[in-house]
């Protein structure tokens, strides 16, 4: 994997600052405890108990600071002294919220068509900003290239055993919260971080039966290729409007996560996800961008009750949990050109 190979590029060795700083990285996570809370309108759409896990709040708007956050502690630990973080947005303000935390420098390479929001959000944190290629896949290339600096090292948004490590802890509060198992959980898939980590939690808590219904849009779906073609598949653009599911592949732990639970794999078009933003506006009063509506899709646009109808999910679920990732790439008015620009009345 890339980043094990820039650890050992950056020669990252045991220093005496370890100890020091050891005490004070593993003080306190980055991520909070994120409320999980029954949805009465989401409920009346499913006809059963709708939880939302709600990813929206943590600290850098996303759920990524989970994965992340532990990430970089922990490289922070092996003495970095420079992070490098490709990213559609949400991987990179948690890098950079992370890194700041830290006390290390950090630089965050993000795709050319990066709204000023969000590069201004960056700045905020103190991160220097690269804007390279057209996709995710690009900036990436670029962040590897600037990874092999000695002492650098490479935060991939998705694809590392540690990134999964810090969300399974997602997990560790539902099961604190429900108690019992719910009938599935619902999550969107990019790299497929997510659904590492959440399968690593699942796992760990005994509740590897619980189904997750893995959602993404169509242009963005590179999971649901690869899972049909029974092995990894590169998509040949990203045409979505959901950027932050853009990985054109997704990470090989995937198909392996594929065989130790129960994956359904889902895909809607980008106007299901973006209706599904402006429905849970205005039931919730919350605004996420559309990689998370690609997951409330799932309930708005009866998705849950197909697959029940298919027998493939339960015809009688104790609940649903619904990921709400968050993510910081949006804002009314960007909502407002999406309907227009997808005809969304
Ligand atoms: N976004 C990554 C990858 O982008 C990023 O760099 O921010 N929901 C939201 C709001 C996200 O930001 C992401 C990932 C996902 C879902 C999917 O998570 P993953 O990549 O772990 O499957 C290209």
């Amino acid at each position: 994997m890339d980043s094990h190979r820039h650890l050992v590029k950056g020669r990252l060795c045991a220093t005496g600052m370890e100890g020091a700083l050891a005490d004070h990285v593993r003080a306190e996570s980055f991520h909070r405890v994120t409320p999980l809370l029954e949805s009465w309108a989401l409920s009346q759409v499913a006809g059963i108990p709708v939880f939302l896990k709600y990813e929206n709040v943590q600290p850098a708007g996303s759920f990524k600071i989970r994965g992340i956050g532990h990430f970089c502690q922990q490289m922070a630990m092996k003495g970095c002294r420079h992070l490098v973080c490709s990213s559609g947005g949400n991987a990179g303000i948690a890098a950079a919220y992370s890194a700041r935390k830290l006390g290390i420098p950090v630089t965050i390479v993000l795709p050319e068509n990066t709204s000023t929001q969000v590069v201004r959000r960056l700045e905020g944190e103190g991160a220097e900003v690269q804007l390279a290629g057209k996709v995710w896949d690009e900036a990436n290339i670029k962040a590897q290239e600037l990874a092999t600096r000695d002492g650098w090292v490479n935060v991939s948004p998705f694809d590392h055993p540690l990134i999964w490590e810090g969300h399974a802890s997602l997990v560790r509060e539902l099961k604190e919260s429900l108690g019992s198992p719910p009938g599935a959980v619902v999550l969107a898939v990019g790299g497929g971080g997510l659904l590492a980590g959440v399968t690593a939690g699942l796992l760990e808590v005994g509740w590897q039966h619980v189904p997750i219904v893995a959602m993404e849009t169509r242009g963005a779906h590179s999971f649901n290729a690869a899972l049909q073609a029974g092995r990894l598949v590169t998509l040949p653009d990203i045409t979505s409007v959901a950027r932050s599911l853009g990985a054109k592949r997704v990470a090989a732990r995937t198909l392996e996560c594929a065989k130790e639970c129960e994956i359904l794999s889902e895909v809607v078009e980008d106007r299901e996800a973006v209706k599904a933003v402006q429905r849970f506006l205005d039931d919730e009063r919350i605004l996420v961008e559309p990689a998370c509506g690609a997951a409330l899709a799932a309930i708005y646009s009866g998705i849950l009750g197909r697959l029940q109808a298919e027998g493939r999910l339960g015809p009688a679920l104790a609940s649903i949990v619904v990921i709400v990732c968050g993510g910081n790439n949006i804002s009314s008015q960007q909502l407002q050109e999406l309907k227009t620009q997808l005809g969304c009345s």
